[in-house]
């Protein structure tokens, strides 16, 4: 078969299990065209997609302004190293710098290396600012975290599949429960080497946990009593896909440390980022860390691209305005069954609990017949369906994609 040649679906999938590692296990459905809140099969059929790559499509699929800034820099010049200096990545750092408000960005490729980064970044800090003892710091984590699958970060999970027979664990990380300000203080006010706090603004894999309101301004302003850093990790809630430009926007909380990643570039390219002021940044010296690819032009293009967009098409106040429109019509249905048990979420970030065990089928079996419905979701864990839309969605579109999901899980009512 010669690789460009047209492949049925079964073809797509039977080619990925005997020649690829079986590390997912996708629904089954094989995409080849996306554009906007759509995408297609091989064999032609439309999909909203209403998972967006997991928050890295927030500006929808193939963007025009985000691919024309990528085929452009990548006819022009695609990768340096940082050997050498190039002229897009000073503009980028200016760029993103000023429309996230820090001073300084130091540039990675997915969302895990950021994360990496981040914590290197608050580790060194805390050795020569902060005065803890050389490898005696300890970073803060919630339980039911989800950073990405490295094996430091896979150390601080609590997820058995993501980390059993990965070990030996990385060292200096305490889990305390999500959304719980005393163990954060206890942990705090006991131990005298914590160097930071790190924590996603709304915990996504674990299944769309919206933390109670003041809970980031509050864990921020223990951060601050403590002399330790916050880290938001934004890789998944941050480019406006909660309502809001960041997720701690909603409480107005700086983070010392600022992860991005995924829509960051609009999914076209891997590109991720973390963002510091000079007091914080100030500790990476040459040599100290980087990447092949961390900061390269094409990389550099359309990151300025993708953000541009979000500003562009007020994509925060559309995901904003349509979230509240989603999780108001889904209440009503809710009302009249008990299927569901509840859907929440901020922005266009929701997902829908439906009554039923974590190890029924019944979260994979709906979202398979989403599929036939012509929308495309997939359960978090077990019993949890997630509801991400691309941001460029209106609000036809929403009520289409509202109907079409309530229309599929009366399918499985009693
Ligand atoms: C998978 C979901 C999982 C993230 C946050 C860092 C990263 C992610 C908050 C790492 C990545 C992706 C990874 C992908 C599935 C998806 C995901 F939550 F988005 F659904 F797994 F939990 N911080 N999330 O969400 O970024 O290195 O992937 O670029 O690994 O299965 P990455």
């Amino acid at each position: 078969m010669a690789v460009l040649d047209q492949l049925t679906s079964q073809q797509a999938i039977d080619l990925e299990n005997k020649y690829g590692a079986h590390n997912y296990h996708p629904l089954p459905v094989v995409l080849s065209k996306g554009e906007g809140v759509y995408v297609w099969d091989v064999e032609g059929k439309k999909y909203y997609d209403f998972l967006s790559a997991y928050s890295a499509v927030n500006q929808g699929h193939c963007h025009p302004k985000i691919v024309g800034a990528m085929v452009h820099q990548a006819q022009t010049l695609t990768l340096t190293s940082r050997a050498f200096y190039n002229d897009m990545l000073g503009k980028y750092e200016k760029f993103a710098c000023e429309f996230f408000g820090f001073d300084k960005l130091l540039p990675m490729n997915t969302g895990a290396e950021a994360v990496e980064t981040a914590l290197k970044i608050c580790r060194k800090w805390a050795y020569e600012v902060k005065g803890i003892e050389e490898n005696e710091a300890d970073i803060i984590v919630c339980k039911n975290n989800f950073h990405g699958r490295t094996t430091t970060i896979i150390s601080f999970s609590n997820d058995p599949v993501a980390r059993k027979h990965f070990g030996p664990y990385t060292k200096g990380f305490i889990k305390i429960a999500y959304d719980d300000l005393d163990a954060l203080e206890t942990e705090l006010k006991n131990n005298k080497n914590i160097a930071g706090f790190m924590a996603e603004p709304i915990q996504g894999e674990a299944g769309v946990y919206v933390p109670s309101e003041g809970y980031l301004a509050k864990a921020k302003a223990l951060c601050e009593k403590y002399n330790v850093l916050f880290i938001a990790d934004e890789v998944q809630t941050g480019i406006a896909r909660t309502g809001k430009l960041l997720a701690v926007d909603h409480e107005n909380v700086k983070p010392d440390l600022l992860i991005l990643g995924k829509a960051l570039s609009g999914g076209a390219y891997p590109v991720s980022a973390v963002l510091a002021n000079d007091n914080i940044m100030k500790v990476i010296k040459p040599g100290n860390h980087g990447s092949t690819f961390g900061g390269n032009p094409v990389a550099a293009a359309v990151a300025m691209a993708a953000l541009q967009v979000v500003k562009d098409e007020n994509l925060a106040e559309n995901a904003e305005k349509l979230g509240k429109i989603f999780r108001s019509e889904l209440n009503k249905y809710i009302q009249t069954t008990d299927l569901v048990s509840l859907v929440r979420g901020k922005g266009l970030l929701n997902a829908i609990v439906i009554n039923d065990d974590e190890e029924s089928e019944t979260a994979w079996n709906i979202c398979l017949a989403l599929r036939d419905n012509g929308l495309l979701a997939k359960p978090t864990h077990g019993n949890i369906i997630r509801f991400a839309p691309p941001l460029v969605m209106n609000e036809e579109q929403l009520l289409d994609c509202v109907s079409i999901i309530i229309k599929t899980l009366k399918q499985f009512e009693n």
